[in-house]
């Protein structure tokens, strides 16, 4: 490409999600740039345009899942219960794209295929999968943290007769299991939502389970007129005090150190909460999260509840986690999961001592036995975080790809810059609270920031910015600082890559909170943007590399 190479627009936004839909919106009305937006779906709502599954629901409260940019689409929206269904969040999402006005700016059922950062004209070309290339300034990926299905490699998976779903990508027209035969592989948070649905439905339903999953109940209810009208009057202080939580929710605090208190206060608090439903349970006492002890107190109590549930106690034994400590791995919120196991037509196969040997043309296979299906479910999750940004085959200053800078995990600074992909920004990328909060409230905060960041770019006439080498290898060695006080990194969970063979095993979530994570971000702004590099020419910019990557002696 030449130097000469003039910019078709100012940024390509990837993604048409809750991130990609504000990004675009902002970027065209504060920022007063040219926006190019792709998406790969028919239409907006990311996750929620994909996870059509039966029970696909959000685990945090509707009320504060959702925008806040705007107090009259706050105001104007009504949810119908506490936690939204997939089909509610999706009309939302399609409610706001109509609001600001922002299907037009976007190519949709168009994948990228590449983006190339080029270091004469510093410039970007993203390339769609028909081959259509766009050249811009700019880009910024919002593809969310989990947009990559994740199919395990089965023996003999095309061979198999009947029909093949992973939640992850759901077909729009739904799944008729009206005297079907279903075999359910996975039992996180996905399967934990769609099994007792589809047991509702089918004929059959046997769940291949590998590892036991904690789940707490939803409690799920209506929200009446009033109660809406109570929270749209206060919505203010109901966001600030999102803001200013760890998860950014609405929380019940924590009581105490589990280990400090009498059994009895541990026990009523954990029935209350049980009681009150959702992931605020996990939120009973401060040590939970960093004491094996104390996390194992709250465990038992989960275990406690599928005994008493579950009539089968073979069943139950299967069902209680003991894999690892409660919420290393996402909790799962449901809608009576370990009551589905009391049906007769539900039927639980452990394959944790026996693997699924390969599926066969008839169902899959497990210690030599094929159980017959004509329905078989993936529910089996995503290669997470840094897997939606790898599929997009990025490559950065001199033509180094974001796989071969990632081989050993993702790396960023601040989870919203790569050192060596210049002009580049992640919403929501590796290193950034994401998925350990409220998505949305954690988007909106990337995104006001990413903006308001290229304002004073724009203001002050720089060209070209990227995240120094040293500031990424700080905060990547703060955000496994973080984890590491924690119990997080016991697991094999999604958050440390073990669910994808070959993938390296990092923390990758930054585990400090968005209230915390906030601070930080606006710090380095009244910093003067301190970590990142701007202006330095491609030479410069690979001189300093070269400089912070030799050895210290
Ligand atoms: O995926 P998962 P998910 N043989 O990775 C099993 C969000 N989400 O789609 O645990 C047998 O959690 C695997 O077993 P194991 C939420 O953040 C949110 O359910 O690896 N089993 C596990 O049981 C969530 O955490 C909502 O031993 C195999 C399952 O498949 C994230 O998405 C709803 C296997 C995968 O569970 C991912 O959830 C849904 C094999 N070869 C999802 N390979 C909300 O409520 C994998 N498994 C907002």
């Amino acid at each position: 490409m030449s130097a000469l190479t003039t910019p078709d627009v100012d940024v390509v936004v990837v993604g048409a999600g809750f991130a990609g839909m504000y990004a675009t919106h902002l970027l065209r009305t504060k920022n007063n740039l040219t926006v190019q937006g792709f998406e790969r779906g028919s239409g907006v709502g990311g996750t929620w345009f994909w996870n059509r599954y039966p029970g696909a629901r959000c685990d945090a409260e509707s009320i504060v899942y959702s925008y806040s940019f705007d107090d009259e689409i706050q105001q104007e929206w009504t949810w119908s219960e506490r936690w939204a269904t997939q089909p509610e969040i999706l009309e939302y999402a399609n409610f706001v794209a109509d609001k600001i006005g922002i299907r037009d700016t976007f190519r949709f059922n168009t994948e990228v295929a590449s983006m190339a950062w080029d270091d004469d004209s510093q410039t970007w070309t993203t390339t769609t999968a028909a081959g259509d290339k766009t050249v811009s300034k700019y880009v910024v990926t919002a593809v969310g943290c989990l947009s990559a299905s994740q199919v395990p490699d089965f023996k003999g998976l095309s061979d198999f007769a009947g029909q093949v779903y992973h939640t992850g990508a759901w077909p729009h027209e739904g799944v008729d299991f009206t005297g079907k035969r279903v075999c359910v592989i996975g039992t996180g948070s996905s399967g934990i939502q769609s099994i007792p649905r589809i047991a509702e439905a089918a004929d059959h339903v046997t769940v291949f389970q590998r590892t036991a999953t904690f789940t707490v109940p939803a409690q799920n209810r209506p929200l009446g007129v009033d109660e809406m009208a109570q929270v749209k009057a206060v919505y203010p202080a109901l966001r600030e005090h999102a803001k200013s939580t760890a998860a950014g929710v609405i929380v019940k605090q924590p009581i105490g150190r589990a280990l400090e208190l009498d059994a009895e206060t541990v026990r009523a608090e954990l029935d209350a909460r049980w009681a009150q439903g959702g992931p605020t349970f996990m939120n009973a006492f401060t040590d939970t999260m960093s004491d094996l002890e104390a996390n194992e107190i709250t465990a038992e109590y989960v275990r406690e509840r599928v005994r008493e549930i579950v009539q089968d106690p073979e069943t139950a034994e299967l069902l209680s986690p003991h894999a690892y400590p409660i919420g290393t791995k996402r909790i799962c919120v449901d809608t009576d999961y370990y009551e589905t196991y009391n049906r007769d037509n539900v039927d639980l196969v452990s394959v944790k001592e026996h693997p699924i040997e390969k599926i066969g043309t008839r169902g899959p296979v497990v210690n030599g036995v094929e159980y017959d299906c004509d329905v078989l479910v993936m529910a089996t999750g995503f290669d997470a975080i840094t897997g939606p940004l790898l599929r997009l085959n990025i490559t950065g200053s001199e033509g180094r790809p974001l796989s071969e800078a990632w081989a050993e995990g993702g790396k960023s600074y601040l989870g919203l810059a790569v050192a060596g992909f210049p002009n580049m920004f992640t919403v929501t990328g590796p290193g950034s609270p994401s998925v350990l909060t409220n998505m949305i409230l954690s988007i909106e905060q990337h995104v006001e920031w990413i903006t308001d960041f290229l304002l004073d770019l724009e203001d002050a006439g720089v060209g070209v910015v990227e995240a120094s080498l040293q500031a990424q290898e700080q905060w990547v060695a703060d955000v496994n600082a973080i984890a590491d006080q924690t119990l997080y990194p016991q697991a094999a969970s999604w958050y440390m890559g073990s669910n994808v063979p070959g993938k390296a095993r990092v923390f990758m979530p930054y585990a400090g909170g968005a209230d915390a994570y906030r601070a930080i971000c606006d710090e380095i702004v009244s910093s003067g943007y301190s970590g990142f590099v701007m202006d330095a020419g491609a030479s410069e910019r690979a001189e300093q590399r070269q400089e912070e990557m030799a050895p210290v002696v």
